[in-house]
């Protein structure tokens, strides 16, 4: 038996935004803020169209692999079609592919999702999966090939991780010269408010990166090996963890020897003890340049439970961060210097990542925190709206209103 809807009045809102979002084929995160396809976002959406329009969460993720890279990549940004409210556009990026896209990847969720659609309907899904099957096997061998030359996943870019600003990157990011970036316009401040969104030095070594992508034509290697930011992520390490033994599933129902992603998931699952900082007491990003730690714990520690990956010592500290706040998981250390619970990636309560962080927790049997998470996050959709992210002391919403992704967890699982 199904549990009642808290609200249908509210589900409708939800599918209201999810097709106002909808670009044809695919969605876009938020009217204004966000006017192209991101990946996990994308992912997301999927998921949450599966809850009443099937065919519609196929072809999102469809359309996500239309825009795959011939080495597998699957990028952050798909530019669809020009449009001048978001910065840095194609141009800036300069990756000469079609469609125009970002020359980096973002946090694959989308095996997951995939399965949680093709679970609802699996005879509906079936073709769909196998044609979806080797353009998502090719990208995570892509992780394996570019991201994972230290062990656990690497990113080169903080956009990379989904968690833009958060203190995670700081150490990585003050290697970063972004004094030479000459003269630029933002446009995310100018859709919401400033103080909601990372700083100007930020964005100026954020561009730093991309310039220096551009220059050696997105040649991957050269990126890792000489690139300006190199770190090890935590919460694509996690995610990526669970996203190979979701393909390897999905892989084996359809049929394939899935032994390649078995491998890659074990040799991966090998290496996240070397993320563990035993001064923070949780898994930790990591400066691959120096080898030191961020020394900052924040939720996508706690995707570990995502990944199978659980210790008494971990439950501990994910007790002392969230019983901080008082809504859903802070997205860095109520503890610490740098936690600051509206700017974006420092501190608010994201609904996308306690949707992800209660998957994990669900599975490893901790029902009653897998239901405070979806309870708190329930709150703060019912009392404010489908916001981007949320002030987790007073719940405060803030950034993009009408967010595709807070919708869709609002269908699949906190509403
Ligand atoms: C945010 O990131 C973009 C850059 O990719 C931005 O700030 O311009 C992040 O929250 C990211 O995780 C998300 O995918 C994207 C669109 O919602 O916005």
């Amino acid at each position: 038996m199904t549990n009642p809807r808290i609200s249908p009045a509210l589900d409708e809102q939800a599918r209201a935004i999810l097709r106002g979002n909808d670009r044809g084929g695919y969605t876009v995160p938020t009217d204004g803020l966000y006017p192209y396809q991101w990946n996990w976002d994308s992912a997301f959406a999927a998921w949450g169209f599966a809850t009443f329009d099937l065919d519609r969460a196929w072809t999102e993720l469809e359309t996500l692999f239309s825009a795959q890279w011939d080495d597998g990549m699957v990028p952050h940004i798909i530019f669809h079609r020009p449009d001048p409210g978001y910065f840095p556009g194609p141009d800036v990026w300069g990756t000469q592919v079609s469609p125009p896209t970002s020359g980096i990847s973002q946090p694959p969720v989308a095996a997951t999702m995939a399965r949680l659609i093709l679970d609802m309907d699996p005879e509906a899904g079936r073709d769909r999966i196998a044609a979806l099957y080797p353009k998502m096997l090719a990208w995570h061998r892509w992780w394996r090939d570019y991201r994972c030359g230290s062990g656990v996943v690497a990113i080169t870019h903080p956009w990379e991780s989904g968690r833009d600003n958060c203190p995670d990157w700081d150490i990585g990011m003050s290697n970063v010269d972004g004094s030479n970036v000459g003269e630029y316009t933002r446009r995310d401040t100018g859709h919401v408010d400033p103080s909601m969104r990372p700083g100007k030095a930020d964005y100026d070594r954020y561009i730093a990166m991309v310039q220096f992508g551009r220059e050696c034509g997105w040649d991957q290697s050269e990126i890792v090996k000489n690139g300006p930011f190199l770190m090890a992520d935590p919460g694509i390490t996690f995610i990526l963890l669970r996203a190979h033994d979701d393909l390897a599933a999905m892989g084996r129902a359809l049929g394939h020897d899935v032994s390649e992603i078995e491998g890659w998931a074990a040799d991966l699952r090998a290496a996240v003890p070397s993320i563990w900082n035993a001064e923070t007491r949780g898994y930790d990003a990591r400066d691959l340049k120096t080898g030191r730690f961020s020394g900052r714990i924040g939720s996508a520690a706690f995707l570990a439970y995502l990944a199978g990956v659980e210790s008494p010592e971990l439950d501990a500290r994910m007790t002392e961060l969230w019983d901080a706040v008082r809504y859903g998981f802070p997205s860095a250390d109520p503890a610490s210097a740098e936690f600051d619970p509206r700017r974006y990636w420092r501190g608010p309560s994201w609904p996308v990542v306690n949707a992800l962080m209660a998957i994990g927790l669900k599975d490893r049997g901790h029902h009653a925190a897998a239901e405070r998470l979806r309870r708190e996050t329930a709150e703060l959709i019912e009392q404010h709206g489908f916001f981007e992210y949320f002030d987790p002391i007073d719940g405060t919403p803030c950034g993009g209103d009408a967010f595709t992704w807070t919708a869709a967890i609002w269908l699949t699982w906190a509403g």
